[in-house]
C-alpha cells in the first residue's frame, strides 16, 4: 500500500498532467485560429501523450491501493504572439514538469518506496525527451527568422506527427 504522502502527491501529478493536456489542446486551438494546421496537429498529438502520462499515474495509484481524487483543472492560457512564443512556453512548461517529477522521485526515496521510485524512472526519461523536442522546435523556429516560406514548410513537417504508441 502506498503512503498517504505519495498518494496525495501522485493525485496532484495526475492533475498536472491533465493540465498539460489542456494547455496543449489550447495551443492546438490557437494554431487552428492562425491556419497553421500542422502545428495544430503536433499539439493534438502532444495533448494525447499527456493524457497517457496522466493515465499511467492513475493506473499505478490504483494498483498500489491508493485513492484517486480528481481535482479541478485550471484554465490554460489561450493566446500567444507567434509560434516561437508558443514553443518557448512549451519548453518552460516542460522544465517545470521535470521539476515536479524530480520532487516525486525525491519523495519516493524519502518514503523508502522502491516500487514508486522505479515506476517514476519512466517519467524521468520521458522528460528528457519532452524538453529536448520542445527545445529543438524553439531553435528551428529561431532559424526561420520570419520566413513565411520556411514556416509553411515547417508546418507541413509538424503535420506528419502521428499518435504515440502506448508504452507499458
Ligand atoms: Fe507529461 O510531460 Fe509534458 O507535461
Amino acid at each position: 500500500m502506498i503512503s498517504k504522502k505519495l498518494e496525495t502527491a501522485i493525485n496532484e501529478q495526475i492533475n498536472a498532467e491533465l493540465y498539460s493536456a489542456y494547455l496543449y489542446l489550447s495551443m492546438s486551438a490557437y494554431f487552428k485560429s492562425v491556419n497553421l494546421n500542422g502545428f495544430a496537429n503536433w499539439m493534438r498529438m502532444q495533448e494525447q501523450e499527456e493524457q497517457i502520462h496522466a493515465m499511467k499515474f492513475f493506473d499505478y495509484l490504483s494498483e498500489r491501493g491508493g485513492r484517486i481524487i480528481l481535482k479541478e483543472i485550471k484554465s490554460p492560457r489561450s493566446d500567444w504572439k507567434n509560434p516561437l512564443d508558443v514553443f518557448e512556453n512549451v519548453y518552460s512548461h516542460e522544465q517545470k514538469v521535470t521539476g515536479l517529477i524530480n520532487d516525486l522521485v525525491d519523495m519516493a526515496i524519502e518514503e523508502n518506496d522502491h516500487a514508486t521510485s522505479n515506476f517514476l524512472q519512466w517519467y524521468v526519461e520521458e522528460q528528457v525527451e519532452e524538453e529536448s523536442s520542445a527545445d529543438e522546435i524553439v531553435e528551428n523556429l529561431k532559424l526561420l527568422d520570419d520566413s513565411r516560406n520556411g514556416l509553411f514548410m515547417f508546418d507541413r513537417e509538424l503535420g506528419k506527427r502521428t499518435p504515440a504508441q502506448t508504452e507499458e
